[in-house]
């Protein structure tokens, strides 16, 4: 029923934080992460208009539980205001964790854009960083190229493939989440299946990869 025909001018595919710190072995791994590479890898060449993410944080980003002494591992707090979750060191600018999964195939991608560059705020969308206003710049380019149709894919579900889900909706793009091509970390227990509910109810559509070419 939601297969869909593809149009090379119209449709994206972004690609979502597919980095080593969270597939296996990494300091923020993601069950089942690695799974995601080969659907993705075998739609790549499906698309002309492609973006990954890299979650991209300096060694003392504001999200690692290691810059608040006396907090521990996954407690929510605020800085400036802005909730904040705290994690294990990931994805730092550099790293061999904050490369890009080393099956991936990033050559066709025109964009490659890194998030949560700045020490003191945080940024799980695509599109805004978690001040929910500060533009990363990606909706500029896809509505430069005249894109409006987004197919989304990578990790994690239940944050950064969320929050840039319901931004793209709410920026008016049709959305596809490609549901075999995400995983989610699941903290707190319960949250993936809430962030799919949630991206249901606001009108993402979820479609296999399989369905695609
Ligand atoms: C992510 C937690 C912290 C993600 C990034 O890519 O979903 N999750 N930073
Ligand atoms: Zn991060």
């Amino acid at each position: 029923m939601n297969n869909a025909v593809l149009d090379r001018k119209r449709d994206a595919l972004l690609v979502v934080d597919l980095q080593n710190d969270f597939c296996a072995g990494g300091s923020l791994a993601v069950e089942g992460g690695d799974q995601v590479v080969a659907p993705i890898n075998r739609i790549l060449p499906l698309f002309d208009n492609i973006a990954f993410t890299q979650d991209w944080h300096p060694a003392d980003h504001v999200s690692f539980a290691s810059a608040w002494p006396g907090r521990s591992l996954y407690d929510s707090v605020e800085a400036d205001g802005i909730p904040q979750v705290l994690w294990p060191d990931h994805c730092v600018q550099g790293s061999r964790g904050a490369a890009f999964h080393q099956s991936l195939e990033t050559d066709r991608a025109s964009v490659i854009l890194r998030k949560g560059a700045r020490a003191r705020l945080d940024s799980y969308s695509a599109f805004f960083e978690n001040d929910r206003s500060t533009p990363t710049g990606l909706d500029g380019w896809l509505r430069g190229i005249g894109a409006s149709e987004l197919y989304v894919a990578g990790l994690a579900t239940d944050f950064c493939v969320f929050f840039t889900v319901l931004d793209a909706l709410r920026l008016g793009y049709k959305v596809r989440v490609l549901e075999d091509a995400i995983r989610a970390v699941d903290i707190p227990p319960g949250g993936a299946a809430r962030a799919l509910g949630t991206m249901r109810r606001e009108r993402a559509a979820f479609i296999d990869s399989r369905t695609l070419g």
